[in-house]
């Protein structure tokens, strides 16, 4: 078939709205129309060419929700009609990692994803008979897109599409590394660096399990205003800080935090954010992606005295079991989504999206089809 999609053509260069061609659902394959897609920081990452996984063309975008359309043979769980959202990180419940409760990340196809292709080593798109890649497993920037079964998430029919794209990454990238990741207890004392679509919904989630301070932190000054509305208590423009930023946000919370995210991808504000938080049980995630060939250091006596360093991908969730409980929980009202959808786009202007993200006036732009 043909569908409508926005393709990163090359590294650095604008997306481009083509109609490509989409081969059909093989076996243990689900072909969707993606409804809406939001616009993630990491699309913008890899669209720039400081991934280095990055591999064009492609087809970008892995934050977004639609309807099942065709099922390939052996294909069990879903049927054509079920609302779904597509999972980066895939849920086989088979795999090593699967079967282990420390993790999440499903390594049943990653090798495969990585390399911007199906579990059987093909693409399904194509340009005038070339090949484009997939992204992420996802390519949400297609009208149309073929995903695994083992990554897509059935949730409720009633959940509108343009705000729940959001939980595939933002909002369950926020929320679980508070939950899943860090298992933050209530009354705890938190520094969340990076106040956009990833940092504010650590701060939702931190209001959710009863934080008694969640200190933000961002360079620009216009994110304050939404991220109390969120729950931040106090915030920090490092560029207003006089002298050394650790120093401050270590008194600001009265010895250090109990817990800190970074969730900008600066290597810089990642060894901030382990060094501020609390001697002898601190813990610090590591959420932001860096760019190719960026290192993180500290020094070794801040680990040796009881500081942890841990990284999270997609908030510690479990796509297949968690994405349906984060919809309802949306759906009951217990987060708010809808303020930080901030711009809706067409496809046509995807890329007055990411000129949104650069110029810090959006929090979430979603491409409606
Ligand atoms: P965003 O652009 O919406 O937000 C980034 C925020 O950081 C902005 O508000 C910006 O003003 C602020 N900022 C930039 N440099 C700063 C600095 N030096 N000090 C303080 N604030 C600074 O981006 P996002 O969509 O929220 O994504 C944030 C990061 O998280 C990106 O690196 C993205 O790739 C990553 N990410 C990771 C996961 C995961 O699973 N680990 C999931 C989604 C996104
Ligand atoms: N390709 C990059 C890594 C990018 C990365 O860490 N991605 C996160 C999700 S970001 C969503 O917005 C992730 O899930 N990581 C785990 C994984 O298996 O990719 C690089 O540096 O190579
Ligand atoms: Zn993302």
């Amino acid at each position: 078939m043909k569908t409508r999609a926005a393709v990163a053509f090359e590294a650095g260069r604008p997306l481009e709205i083509v109609e490509v061609d989409l081969e059909g659902p093989k076996a243990g394959e689900v072909l969707v129309e993606i409804k809406a897609t939001g616009i993630c920081h990491t699309d913008e990452f890899t669209r720039s060419g400081a991934d280095p996984e990055g591999a064009f063309p492609a087809i970008l975008g892995h934050e977004g929700a639609g309807v099942v359309v065709e099922c390939g043979p052996g294909v069990t769980g879903l049927k054509p009609g079920d609302h779904v959202i597509p999972l980066y990180t895939p849920e086989c419940r088979e795999c090593e990692y699967c079967l282990n409760p420390k993790t999440n990340l499903c390594q049943s196809i990653r090798s495969t994803q990585g390399q911007g292709v199906m579990p059987d080593g093909t693409s399904r798109f194509s340009y005038k008979g070339e090949k484009i890649l997939h992204y992420m497993g996802c390519s949400t920037f297609s009208n149309y897109t073929v995903l695994p079964e083992i990554a897509l998430a059935k949730v409720r029919p009633d959940a509108p599409f343009d705000k729940i794209c959001y939980i595939g990454c933002g909002v369950t990238t926020g929320i679980g590394a508070v939950m899943f990741t860090a298992k933050a207890e209530p009354n705890c004392t938190a520094v969340v660096f990076g106040l956009g679509g990833i940092g504010l919904n650590v701060i939702q989630g931190l209001k959710l399990i009863g934080a008694r301070q969640i200190v933000g932190v961002d360079m620009n000054p216009a994110k304050e205003a939404m991220a109390r509305q969120f729950g931040m208590t106090d915030f920090v423009n490092p560029k207003d800080v006089k002298g050394d930023l650790v120093g401050h946000l270590v008194e600001l919370t009265g010895g250090g935090a109990d817990y800190t995210f970074e969730c900008i991808g600066n290597v810089n504000v990642m060894r901030t954010a382990l060094e501020c938080s609390h001697k002898g049980w601190g813990t610090s995630i590591v959420i932001g992606v860096a760019p190719a060939g960026a290192e993180i250091s500290t020094r070794p006596f801040q680990l040796v005295t009881g500081r942890n360093w841990r990284g999270s991908a997609f908030g510690g969730a479990r796509g297949r079991t968690d994405v349906p409980k984060i919809v309802d929980m949306y759906m009951e009202g217990r987060i708010d989504i809808d303020s930080l959808i901030t711009h809706k786009l067409k496809l046509e202007d995807i890329n007055k999206g990411f000129d949104l993200m650069h110029a810090g006036e959006s929090i979430r732009s979603v491409v409606e089809y």
